[in-house]
């Protein structure tokens, strides 16, 4: 594989409006994260991923944009953004950009128009269609509602959404907006961002006719449709192509084999993918599916294509609490699943607030929350005749609001997150769980996350090395090997809460380890791993 900046790199995800408030007016915004820089550079990451951070109404924490071309109020302004970037490059980081381009908000000047008559210029712009037997022109949903149509009395004719409502989609078959999306691209490249982080861009291109499908309820048939790799070819030909960037795209309901026609290094598409079956598909731990992923997207990429690892984002409860143990073993789990992430292939991702291991919350009531999605399906849930305290606590382990409360950053009122009221309430457990205690502990997670994002630095085997399973029989035990250029590293991962006994296989010998990292402070590289007990939630890294 060649070697490249992004395959080297790891991505640090600043959700701003929960990162730090700069104005006390509740929100996280850019002079926050302009503030806080030096915290970020300090873990030693080498790209952030901004969430969008574009004029928007709001309703789905600006994944609705109305302006592709100004900041939200929330957020500062274009002045403020700029300053960002030149510090974020300063500090010898990079920035990629959260860009939306599957659907705009209803209140984009764009859907106004479209919206405005059938023979409007823009109309065509997205995607509109007559009544099917005084019905939605078919039986579709959308992630965040039971129909994916809309119906809009002025045309009598409905759009298509494939999330909420207020986020219709945008039309790919239009070449005049597509041009018109390169341009926009090109706007913030020429800004000298460092890439894209591309929202659900396998949703761009839509199930030809239009037709009923068998089981509306598995959504799967909104992506990955005929047609969508001309539109990333196009895109990659007419503005990627022309930048040392990062693209990566967000990707549901992708396998390896297709996820090579994504990021195949000669397909000319994109850098990266996220797949989504472990945050989506993998409800809990599940330690025999989760290997099984992992060798499945190895071996479909290998040579081929870069993959990403990430077990949370703003999207998905925080992976201490969701994969680990965020009791008892909080601090060895939290460890023990970024050593996991930052040694399996692919580029490691860390969502702020994972690098003190900040865990899932849980709010009194339905009010407490803000997420759409979680709302949605609240209502639509209830309205079935559904208990409405049973609905809300089926809810509470996936509701997005789980990784977007405040960053903690300390002991004081509202975790020093903002001087004001926060957009959402912070979680209870800031007092022990926070920045300030973490800077101060040399034993912390902060601590352990810069150590490994460091051995990236120095050790290619941990990016471009052979990756072999060594523990397809184990239940708890996660072992494998990273093998590059003479090197060999084994990875020992226990997921669980008691003790669990290795055996080193055969082929490898012990004779010359030296002790890269663990979780536990007591060993030293000399312990026998011929047998050893490994204890709850441990980790380590040996370089045989
Ligand atoms: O998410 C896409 C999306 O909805 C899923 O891939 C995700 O796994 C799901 O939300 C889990 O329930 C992107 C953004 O990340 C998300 O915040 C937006 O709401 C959505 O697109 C619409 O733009």
């Amino acid at each position: 594989m060649t070697k490249k900046w992004w395959k080297e790199a790891v991505v640090y995800q600043v959700y701003w409006r929960s990162f730090y408030d700069s104005n006390g007016d509740g929100y996280g915004d850019l002079q926050g994260v302009m503030e806080k820089l030096d915290y970020i550079k300090e873990l030693g990451v080498d790209v952030i991923w901004l969430n969008p951070c574009y004029e928007s109404p709001d309703i789905d924490n600006g994944y609705d944009i109305k302006n592709y071309y100004n900041i939200m109020e929330k957020a500062g302004d274009m002045e403020t953004w700029e300053k960002l970037l030149e510090k974020i490059h300063k500090l010898d980081m990079k920035l990629i950009m959260d860009l939306v381009v599957n659907h705009t908000s209803d209140q984009h000047p764009w859907f106004v128009e479209s919206r405005s008559s059938k023979d409007n210029p823009k109309r065509d712009w997205y995607i509109w269609k007559d009544s099917v037997k005084g019905g939605p022109p078919n039986n579709w949903r959308s992630y965040f509602t039971p129909s994916a149509w809309e119906y809009d009395e002025l045309t009598n004719q409905y759009y298509m959404h494939s999330f909420a409502v207020e986020q219709p989609d945008l039309n790919w078959e239009n070449e005049e907006l597509r041009e018109e999306v390169y341009r926009m691209m090109r706007f913030w490249l020429d800004k000298g961002i460092d890439g894209f982080r591309l929202d659900v861009i396998n949703l761009l291109a839509k199930l030809k006719g239009f037709p009923n499908v068998e089981n509306p309820d598995n959504i799967n048939y909104l992506g990955n449709n005929e047609g969508i790799h001309d539109y990333l070819q196009e895109m990659h030909e007419k503005v990627f192509k022309h930048y040392d960037i990062m693209t990566v795209g967000e990707i549901p309901f992708v396998t390896p084999e297709d996820g090579v026609l994504y990021v195949g290094e000669d397909r000319k598409e994109l850098h990266t993918l996220f797949h989504f079956e472990v945050a989506d598909d993998m409800p809990t731990w599940d330690l025999q599916r989760f290997k099984e992923i992992q060798t499945r997207w190895y071996e479909g990429l290998k040579g081929k294509g870069t993959n990403s690892q990430f077990l949370n984002n703003h999207d998905h409860t925080r992976q201490v609490t969701r994969y680990g143990n965020d009791g008892k073993y909080r601090i060895e789990s939290a460890k023990l699943l970024a050593t996991m992430i930052h040694t399996l292939p692919g580029i490691p991702y860390v969502y702020q607030g994972e690098e003190i291991g900040m865990t899932g919350v849980r709010f009194d009531s339905i009010e407490d929350y803000n997420d759409i999605a979680m709302k949605n399906e609240y209502k639509e849930e209830v309205a079935k005749g559904r208990d409405p305290q049973e609905v809300f606590e089926d809810l509470l382990l996936l509701s997005r609001d789980n990784s977007r409360t405040p960053i903690q950053w300390d002991s004081s009122k509202n975790a020093g997150f903002t001087d004001g009221q926060p957009w959402i309430k912070v979680n209870p457990n800031y007092k022990t769980i926070n920045v300030e205690q973490a800077l101060k502990d040399p034993e912390s997670v902060f601590y352990y996350y810069k150590k490994l994002i460091q051995l990236r630095k120095k050790n290619p085997v941990m990016i471009y090395g052979d990756y072999q399973d060594l523990s397809l029989d184990e239940k708890e035990l996660y072992v494998y090997t990273r093998t590059y250029e003479g090197k060999c590293w084994l990875v020992l991962l226990n997921h669980s809460d008691t003790n669990n006994l290795f055996t080193l296989p055969e082929q490898l010998d012990e004779n010359n380890k030296q002790l890269i990292i663990s979780n536990y402070t007591d060993l030293d590289g000399t312990e026998d791993i011929h047998q050893t007990e490994m204890r709850p939630h441990e980790a380590r890294i040996y370089d045989l």
